[in-house]
């Protein structure tokens, strides 16, 4: 059974106990069952992580390599949260890994501050995703294991 990373950055802690008007009433807990239950759906293992640490987030992003060179990876989902808009390093790191990608983001990030417009992470992504709300995670993993069909 191959396993799909769900990982998440700064701030998604906080899901669910402050701006429900653009990330929704659930938590981060929410979001991991509603992972659990994706990924069992379909077949895959989950590892489903949040840290407020960039560096963490490239460290995550290695081991997810190592089990993609393995054969052992579905692929990264990836809400790296503000780290979308200023990270080289998370830009590197994906580059460096190989692994299938997909940026995920709740909210539709087109339709907010203009600094939320530019992504280091689109140009290495096989897949964007932005504005399904937390269901988003849901339908990132459904779309990789469409995506593993079709390979
Ligand atoms: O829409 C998304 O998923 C974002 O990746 C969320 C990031 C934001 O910086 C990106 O531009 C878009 C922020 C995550 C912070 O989440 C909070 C949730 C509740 C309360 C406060 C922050």
């Amino acid at each position: 059974m191959k396993t799909v990373f769900v990982l998440n950055g700064p701030n998604l802690n906080l899901l669910g106990s402050r701006e429900p008007q653009i990330y929704g009433a659930q938590t981060l807990a929410d979001v991991q069952a509603l992972c659990e239950r994706a990924s069992a759906a379909n077949g895959f293992a989950l590892e489903f992580r949040q840290s407020n640490h960039e560096g963490e987030l490239v460290d995550w992003l290695h081991e997810a390599g190592q089990l993609h060179a393995e054969g052992r990876l579905a692929g990264v989902i990836l809400n790296a949260g503000a780290y979308t808009h200023t990270s080289v390093a998370l830009l590197d790191a994906i580059k460096g890994t190989g692994v299938m990608l997909i940026e995920l983001h709740i909210s539709n990030v087109h339709a907010r501050e203009a600094f939320r417009h530019h992504s280091y992470i689109s140009p290495v992504a096989k897949a964007v995703m932005a504005g399904f709300g937390v269901n988003g995670y849901a339908l990132a993993i459904a779309g990789l294991a469409g995506m593993a069909v079709a390979a």
